[in-house]
């Protein structure tokens, strides 16, 4: 039986974490038998992040390295694509990882309206008299984190601009196929899905939340990718 450690749910997801998700997402896909643990101190974790899976005592950190170690286990995620599909599926999941997500990071942590209750949420087992001050250190590194990656640099108005093309290119793969390669769900769709639902399960109204939900073909997507969770 292998373990997904897993941030707890949040917002309506399975976890507050979309890599959580997806890791959940992918394990589904493959067929083993899993269950989940939910943490929400990564600190001990190989590189100190969730998603982590334990298997016969070992624990490996990183979605993508789950994604490998299912692999190796004969999962065949992408079976049946064309080479050509993989390397568009490739390039779909970087986007939704490495630009995408951190659009979500920018509404959850960067939004003045949204922020406390993404604080009171994500750090709710610490104490209150302390929760605010051990929250706003946290919020400030990863806010320069953001700085140093260069989104946290734009508006929201000229962020939502980038992810334009982003949402097209996504909405263009699903004008007439129900996942993003077709009428079966593969690796693509564990990561894009993830993104996309954690996008508009923020608390609160953003640019970019309000853009996903004027387009059904997009939430017609997300509740089918949602929907293999249950
Ligand atoms: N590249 C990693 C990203 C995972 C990730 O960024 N996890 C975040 C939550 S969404 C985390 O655990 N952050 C804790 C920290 O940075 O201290 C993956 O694919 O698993």
């Amino acid at each position: 039986m292998i373990t997904l450690l897993t941030y707890p749910p949040a917002f309506g997801q399975f976890s507050g974490s979309p890599f959580c998700t997806k890791a959940a997402h992918l394990l589904k896909l493959s067929g083993q038998h899993w269950k989940r643990e939910d943490t929400l101190d990564p600190r001990m974790m190989p590189y100190k992040k969730l998603p982590v899976i334990r298997a016969e005592d070992q624990l490996i950190g990183d979605s993508d390295m789950i994604r490998a170690f299912l692999e190796s286990r004969g999962a065949a995620f992408d079976a049946g694509l064309s080479e050509m599909d993989k390397s568009t599926s490739r390039a779909f999941i970087r986007m939704a990882e490495e630009h995408i997500y951190f659009h979500i990071v920018l509404d959850r942590w960067g939004n003045d309206d949204i922020w406390p209750k993404v604080r009171e949420t994500y750090f709710a087992t610490i104490p209150k008299w302390i929760r605010g001050v051990v929250a706003h250190r946290i919020r400030k590194t990863l806010l320069s984190g953001m700085m140093v990656q260069g989104l946290g640099r734009f508006t929201p108005e000229q962020r939502l601009a980038r992810l334009e093309p982003d949402l097209d290119a996504i909405s263009t793969r699903l004008w007439q196929n129900k996942f993003l390669f077709g009428d079966r769900p593969t690796a693509a769709d564990a990561s894009v899905g993830p993104m996309l639902s954690a996008s508009i399960a923020s608390p609160g109204e953003t640019l970019l939340s309000s853009r996903i939900k004027e387009n059904a073909i997009l939430m017609g997507y997300i509740t089918r990718v949602e929907d293999m969770l249950d």
